[in-house]
Order: C-alpha cells, then structure tokens, then sequence
C-alpha cells in the first residue's frame, strides 16, 4: 500500500466521505488512489475558492468535514479566501495540498512555494507529511483537528513522494473530543447580570446558539427577565421560520447599529463576540456598543450553548415561554424588485426546509423581517467578508443538504468571484435556485462613498461600475450549464422560482434590480 492510498482509507475510517477537488500533478497518486478504493464522493470544482466554498457549505449542513484536495502552495493559496470565510463560520475542513517531493523541493522547481506559510493564516493544524508510514495517522490527527468544537481548519501538506511511497499504514478514526460546556461561575454570573438589571442583550452567535433548541431556551430566559435577544450580524447558520424566533440580527451599517444598542447597559454573549464595526471610520467608535455596557460570557464559541442556556434558564427558574407567533405568511410582492418584496416573495414560495444561502450584499438587508413566517429553513450567511462565497457555499451546502432546496440570494458583483461553481451545480445536478441580484454595480462601495460626502467621478465610478460591457447572466448560466432566464418584476421572479422548485436541477434567475 502506498501512502495515499493509505490516506484515502484513513480519511473514509474517520468518517469523511465527500472530497472536494482540484488536482494536479503532484497529486495524482491521492487521484489514483480514489479511483481504485470506493467509497469516497469526488466533486470537481474548477478553481480552488470553489473547492474550499464547497467544503464550508458542507460542513455548515453536515456538521463533519469533507476533504479538499487542492495543487501546491498556489492551488491553496487560490483557495484562501473562502478557507478565512470558513474559519469566521467555525467550520471544520480537511484539506490535503499536494506538494513538491521532499528531495525535489531544495531544487526550487517553478511550483515550489511557502505552503505550509499560505496554510497557517487561515488553519488552526498545520503538519506537513515526511514519510508515507506517517500519512495514514496524519490524515486522522487531522480529522480529529477539524471536528474539535465548534469546527477547526486543518491542513495536511503531502509531499508527492510520501503518496507514492510504498509503506503506507491506514490509521483508524480518532475519537472526536467532547464539546466542552458551560462553566457553573459563568452560568451563575450570567443569572446574576440578568436578574439584577434591566436594559440586558442576550446576544447569540454561532451556529449552536441559533439552533431552534437554543432560540427557545434564549427566549424562556428572556420572557422571565425582561432581556433582549438578538443575533450577530454575520452566522454560519442560523434556524429560521415557524417555529423558531423572529429574531433580529446587530444591523451592519455602523450609525444604524450604534443607535440600536445605545440603551444597552449589559452584554451576556451565547456564543458570540462583542460587537464591533465591520470596520472602522473616521471620527465613529469601533465598538458599537456603549463603552460602559459590561460583557459576560456564558458560553465561549467552542462550548455548548443549548446546554448552556439549559443551565442558565434553570439557574434563573424561568418558567417554559411559548414563543410568539410570527403570524401569517406575507403575500408575494409585485411589481418592481424591493428588498421587502423579494423576502415577502421567497417567505411565500420556500418549500419546507429550504436552505437559503445569503450574499445578498447591499440589497438583502431587509429579507429578515419579511421571512420571519416562512415555512421552517436554516439560513446560511458569509461570515468572513469576504465576497464570493455564495456559489460555492450552496453548492456544498446541497451536496451535505440531502435534497433539500437551496436558495442562493446572490449579489453579481460577488457571484463573478467563483461563478465557476455554477459549473460543478449542473455536473452534480444540484437542487440549487440562484435569485442573481443584477444590479450591474459595486452598489455597497457606492453607498460607502456617498457616506463621506464625495460623487463619485469617471475613475471612482468605472471601478465600481459593472456595466460597459454588462453581464449576460443568462448565457453566462447557460454556457455553464444552468438553465436560466431573466425576470424584472417581482410576478416574473415568482413564476420563475415556482418553476425552478419544481424540478430538482439548478436554475438561476436573473432578477434586474
Ligand atoms: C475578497 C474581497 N474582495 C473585495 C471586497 C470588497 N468589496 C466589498 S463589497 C464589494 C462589491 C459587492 O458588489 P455586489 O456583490 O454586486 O453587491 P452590491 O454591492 O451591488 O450589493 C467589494 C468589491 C471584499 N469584501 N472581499
């Protein structure tokens, strides 16, 4: 056995069973070796921001990492910026970068780069393999590392001669270690703050603070003390719909936020962190709560924040609170696109379960409100900033998502990012609705130009301008493989959804907004 054969074993004994790849040459033994064991599923994505996408959205739906398998330094490094949105959304992900043979590396061939440099940025386990005896037990210490609570990035550099190497030992799963829980000074600390005050924000974070067992413990703890509860403004995953809370979110423009947590005088933290401003600006404070407010925290994002709230809530003797209806479905919007109208649109329309993968950007700050009633579905956000992750999230999102539909609500400017993963839905033939927001701008930036007094001249404007020439989103879905068509009014945006939800194949819908 050689050791990526080894590998590849290992990894199915730890319980990882899809790989999400870009392959080249260096590894092409790991390629060979999935060819010949079965049981691992292979989903190829054509640039490697897809590849990590993919295993971020997987991960946030199946709670287990997949593989990825990803070229050298520069084929990783392609890959960075959805593995820092990954770590923002307390993922866990396997990756496997093929490298350099050890003898070969001090030749310094043209592939050769600091991988182990580009890995450390964004992965919380580093470990670059020296012999292919040691590859089998690698790849298990490094399942083990992804699954550690609440979801860690590891990454496995394997030098190509330790894949081809004879020697290989397959290594058997290692047991994952237990969330770590609430501590009783915490829980104690917590009732006291939420007992003893009033103006207290009970801020959840994390997707085990937003599971619909955690929201309705949350608002037990509320109804009995008075507190308010809202999410962070960014979430991997967060339980949405009837049945769960109407919860809102720390809104993201800095003024707006400010003024809506100026009363608070407490902060207890469920998995969260204080919140601060995406960024800062000029003469605004950073911290966009009250600089006398105090911070307790229940549960660190790596412990247990249903047990916790469990704890906290009968730490305070707070009787069971039903929670409030959020009423009716709203009716469909019509007419022109609106942010609301579109909410209220998909509320009506989303089948049972859906997943709803969210790079709205600047439009979709208005979805929340309008699909508090919608039929019960997780919502899946990006958390790290850094755009371009929805495709590939949704595709990974289906592939975990067992059938159900996802609905990505996706911005044109961040889509062309990795619009490639559009590709890798019409391979896999993914239950996947893109409702592409077509506004043909860098709309945010414009925003933020305005906010500091300026008009944005030829040069501002051509850098945030997508048009000259626009996008044919439609052809461009197509020559990728996706069925697709445009849509301007909210009636057409419905129409086309209805049709797309009735067929298990990716579609795409260009709104025009
Ligand atoms: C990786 C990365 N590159 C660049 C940016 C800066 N940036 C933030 S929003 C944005 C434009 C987003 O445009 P679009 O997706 O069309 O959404 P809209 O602003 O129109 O709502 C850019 C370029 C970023 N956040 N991340």
């Amino acid at each position: 056995m050689n050791g990526a054969e080894s590998l590849v074993h290992s990894l199915l004994r730890s319980g990882v069973e899809v790989c999400f790849s870009n392959p080249g040459t260096s590894e092409m033994h790991f390629v060979a070796a999935l060819d010949r064991i079965p049981g691992m599923r292979c989903i190829l994505g054509l640039q490697e921001n897809v590849v990590t996408g993919c295993a971020d959205g997987y991960w946030r739906m199946v709670g287990r990492p997949a593989v990825t398998l990803l070229h050298c330094g520069p084929g990783l490094a392609n890959g960075l910026a959805n593995l820092h949105n990954a770590r923002r959304a307390r993922s866990g992900i396997v990756n496997c970068v093929g490298d350099q043979a050890t003898y070969h590396r001090p030749l310094d061939a043209p592939l050769t780069a600091d991988t182990e440099g580009f890995a450390r940025g964004v992965s919380h386990w580093v470990r670059t393999a020296a012999l292919a005896r040691d590859v089998g037990r690698d790849a298990a210490t490094a399942v083990q590392a992804a699954r550690t609570s609440p979801g860690q990035i590891a990454t496995l550099i394997l030098p190509s001669d330790t894949c081809w190497d004879e020697g290989g030992e397959v290594a058997e799963g290692l047991p994952v270690p237990a969330t770590p829980q609430a501590e009783h000074h915490a829980v104690a600390a917590s009732a006291r703050v939420l007992r003893e005050n009033s103006n207290v924000l009970l801020l959840l974070g994390g997707t085990m603070a937003l599971t619909e067992g955690a929201q309705r413990l949350a608002h037990r703890v509320a109804a009995a003390t008075g507190a308010r509860i809202l999410a962070m403004t960014s979430n991997a995953r967060f339980a949405r719909g009837q049945g769960r809370l109407a919860m809102a979110r720390v809104p993201y423009p800095a003024d707006i936020a400010i003024a809506d947590l100026a009363k608070v005088e407490h902060i207890v933290l469920v998995g969260a962190t204080p919140p601060v401003g995406f960024f800062a600006y000029p003469g605004k404070p950073s911290r966009h709560y009250p600089e006398h407010a105090t911070i307790t925290v229940l549960t660190r994002p790596e412990q247990d924040a249903e047990a916790g709230l469990r704890a906290l809530a009968e730490e305070l003797s707070a009787p069971q609170a039903d929670l409030p209806d959020p009423g009716p479905r709203p009716e469909a919007g019509r007419g022109a696109p609106t942010p609301e109208g579109l909410g209220a649109t998909l509320a009506t329309l989303m089948p049972e379960q859906a997943i709803v993968v969210d790079e709205s950007v600047s439009f979709g700050r208005g979805f929340f409100p309008a699909t508090y009633a919608a039929a019960p579905h997780d919502w899946l956000q990006i958390t790290g900033g850094a755009i371009g992750c929805g495709l590939p999230l949704a595709t990974g999102a289906a592939i975990g998502g067992g059938g159900r539909r996802v609905i990505n609500l996706q911005a044109d400017g961040s889509a062309m990012y990795t619009v490639q993963a559009l590709w890798t839905q019409a391979r896999e033939r993914l239950p996947v609705t893109t409702v592409l927001l077509s506004n043909r701008k860098y709309q945010i930036l414009l925003g933020e130009y305005a906010s500091v007094g300026a008009n944005p001249g030829r040069t501002a404007m051509d850098m945030m301008d997508l048009g000259n020439p626009d996008i044919g989103w439609v052809g461009l879905a197509q020559s990728l493989g996706v069925e697709a068509a445009q849509a301007t009014t909210l009636e057409g945006c419905a129409d086309l959804m209805a049709q797309s939800f009735a067929r298990p194949t990716p579609f795409l819908i260009e709104l025009v907004i």
